[in-house]
């Protein structure tokens, strides 16, 4: 893993040795794996500081389900759900703060009630406008890999080589974000575990993430309890902690900078474990090339 500072809306937040852990708070009726659990202003505040007392670096706020098949939420409803929540979390902790959304109002809403992270899974490719404030606020920007839409992106998952698809990707949204105004030290890229990929597709981008390393950011990568995990073990998504394990400690191997998940507590444990092992790895390359 190289080391590399996030900027954040006048935050510098430091990935070095070993990755941050972004803890998820849904928000949401219905999201895949915790859908409804979370979904009073209470419960989610309450959520987000559990998750902070067990390690998390950075909170990934949602109030829009992305799982496939999911309906879409109106700008009023996401902001209803959400700004309660962010408002009063701002106040309890100083953790940077991640909104996964893909709406340019609710964006700028959630920057300015505190927010420095936007976390885009359309990479900012549904609002037109969302690049614009980014760029103007300064706030870190996920932007992630999805064939298709939601509501569509599961049917028919089809690629000539999914690694060299997806670098190809990259490099043109670095492009546009560069051309809105965003600078480079602001972009964390996610190759998108599960969104419009195949189980195979899947395996190739694990095993091949640290390709992406010449790209020059951050990578995040979000395996969280993901349905490739439910075919390889047959499980429901409440079972796949020690699927999302393996995942995580893989990952973290090959390069992995930031992991957003469910389950803190343990996965802090597996992202250490694999990050000391990692290090040591390549202090001891250093050593015989010495
Ligand atoms: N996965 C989900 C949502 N947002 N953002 C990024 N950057 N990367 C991901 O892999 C990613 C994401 C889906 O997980 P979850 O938030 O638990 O479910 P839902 O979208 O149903 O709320």
């Amino acid at each position: 893993m190289k080391n590399y500072t996030l900027l954040a809306k006048g935050r510098q937040i430091p990935i070095l040795d070993c990755p941050l852990l972004m803890g998820i708070v849904n928000i949401t009726p219905d999201s895949f794996s915790d859908g409804g659990r979370y979904a009073t202003v209470d419960q989610a505040v309450e959520r987000a500081m559990t998750l902070v007392a067990q390690g998390a670096d950075i909170l990934d706020l949602g109030a829009e389900s992305t799982r496939p098949g999911a309906a879409s939420v109106g700008e009023q409803e996401e902001m209803d759900r959400l700004l309660p929540v962010l408002h009063e979390v701002v106040k309890r902790t100083p953790v940077p703060i991640s909104v996964d959304t893909m709406k340019s109002r609710v964006a700028r809403e959630a920057l300015s009630a505190g927010a420095s992270i936007i976390n885009d899974v359309t990479a900012m490719r549904f609002d037109p406008d969302m690049a614009g404030v980014v760029a103007q606020s300064g706030a870190g920007v996920v932007l992630m890999h999805m064939q298709g839409t939601p509501s569509t992106m599961q049917k028919y998952p089809k690629y000539d080589s999914v690694v060299v698809d997806i670098r190809m990707f990259f490099h043109e949204r670095i492009a546009a974000a560069e051309g809105a105004g965003i600078a480079k030290s602001q972009i964390v890229l996610d190759p998108g575990f599960g969104f419009g990929k195949l189980l195979m597709h899947n395996l190739d981008l694990l095993n091949h993430l640290s390709s992406f390393d010449q790209l020059g950011c951050p990578m995040l990568v979000g395996l969280s309890r993901k349905a490739f995990l439910g075919k390889i073990l047959d499980r429901q998504v409440q079972d796949r902690e020690w699927g999302t394990a393996a995942a995580v400690a893989l990952a973290v191997d090959r390069g992995a900078s930031i992991v957003r998940v469910h389950d803190v507590a343990s996965m802090k444990d597996v992202v250490m474990v694999a990050a000391a092992i990692r290090a040591a790895a390549l202090a001891s390359k250093q050593e015989d090339y010495a």
